[in-house]
């Protein structure tokens, strides 16, 4: 029994899916480049598709998980789940108008025309705020329609916002936040269940051990206390006597988040010597 992946064939997600399953341990010997590979040491097949297609065959059963934008599982609308957020492609769907209109809130798209790839989102969006406008479906460079009259508005996904921004366009409403999410077929056997539970603890394993490093550090023996108050670690931080009388080495897990914050509590005081290492694997 093997359970079949689909991930993007190529594009913006495909490097990264492929980068986590290797993170979690999972190795292929065929090559990544054709339409299926295998896994050598999980049991794994991967399909590579276009990303709109997954929702549809994960739906049907030809694959049992996938990874996606969520954007895209929300504008499929496919029997599907969602299982795990995935930290990588992130963006947001948003509505933009040309920059030198004025805009003083969602009503102001009323009987405007607006050109978008995600007619399902928008459309569900537009009934939820009671807005009526006109949705022009059209399925790529939807940032030109304005310019060439074809449009009002467009509503697409942004990342770093300078699509908009050449084209002349801002952002005034946001409609989704996305990011690559790993999907399942809703009626997966109990092995297929198994197996994804295999999967789904080492991906847990791979984000919080890139969302967490180990840090090392001396402290003063007097302000040790101290020290370990500003360290969460797993437990509590584990200590280890120096050489040089009066002195410890601290060790401890900090979250990246709060990072820059705790090093800066830790030399306060008087923590020296700070070594931050990245963690490969996390298991709690
Ligand atoms: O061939 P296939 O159909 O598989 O790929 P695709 O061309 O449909 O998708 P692809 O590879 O472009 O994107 C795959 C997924 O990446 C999307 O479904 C999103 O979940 C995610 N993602 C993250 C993005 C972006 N960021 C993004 N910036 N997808 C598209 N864009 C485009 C956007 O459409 C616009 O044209 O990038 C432009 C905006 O980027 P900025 O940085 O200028 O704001
Ligand atoms: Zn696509």
């Amino acid at each position: 029994m093997k359970l079949k992946i689909a991930i993007q064939k190529s594009g913006r997600l495909n490097e990264d899916s492929i980068k986590l399953l290797k993170e979690a341990g999972i190795e292929f010997n065929n090559g990544l480049n054709k339409l299926k590979s295998e896994a050598v040491n999980f049991p794994l097949e991967v399909f590579f598709l276009r990303d709109d297609d997954i929702p549809q065959y994960i739906e049907d059963g030809v694959a049992d998980i996938g990874i996606v934008g969520e954007n895209v599982v929300m504008e499929k609308n496919k029997e599907v789940k969602i299982v795990d957020h995935l930290g990588f492609g992130k963006c947001r769907l948003s509505i933009a108008i040309p920059k030198n209109q004025n805009y003083e809130g969602i009503q102001d798209l009323n009987d405007k025309r607006i050109a978008t790839s995600y007619s399902m989102v928008l459309s569900n969006y537009f009934k939820k705020n009671k807005i009526s406008a006109e949705i022009h479906e059209i399925s790529g460079s939807v940032e030109i329609a304005p310019g060439i009259g074809l449009a009002d508005a467009v509503c697409d996904l942004v990342s770093s916002g300078s699509t908009l921004f050449t084209n002349g366009l801002k952002e005034v409403e946001v409609i989704l936040k996305s990011e690559a999410v790993l999907i399942s077929n809703n009626n997966l056997s109990k092995e297929q269940d198994l197996i994804l539970k295999k999967l789904l603890f080492r991906i847990t394993a791979v984000k919080k051990a890139k969302n967490n490093k180990y840090i090392l550090l001396n402290a003063p023996n007097k302000n040790l206390d101290a020290i370990c108050k500003i360290l969460p670690g797993m437990k509590s931080p584990t200590i280890l006597p120096l050489a040089d009388n009066g002195w410890s080495s601290v060790h401890s897990v900090v979250n990246e988040n709060e990072f820059w914050d705790i090093i800066e509590k830790l030399k306060d005081k008087g923590a020296e010597g700070i070594l931050v290492v990245p963690i490969e694997k996390m298991i709690l």
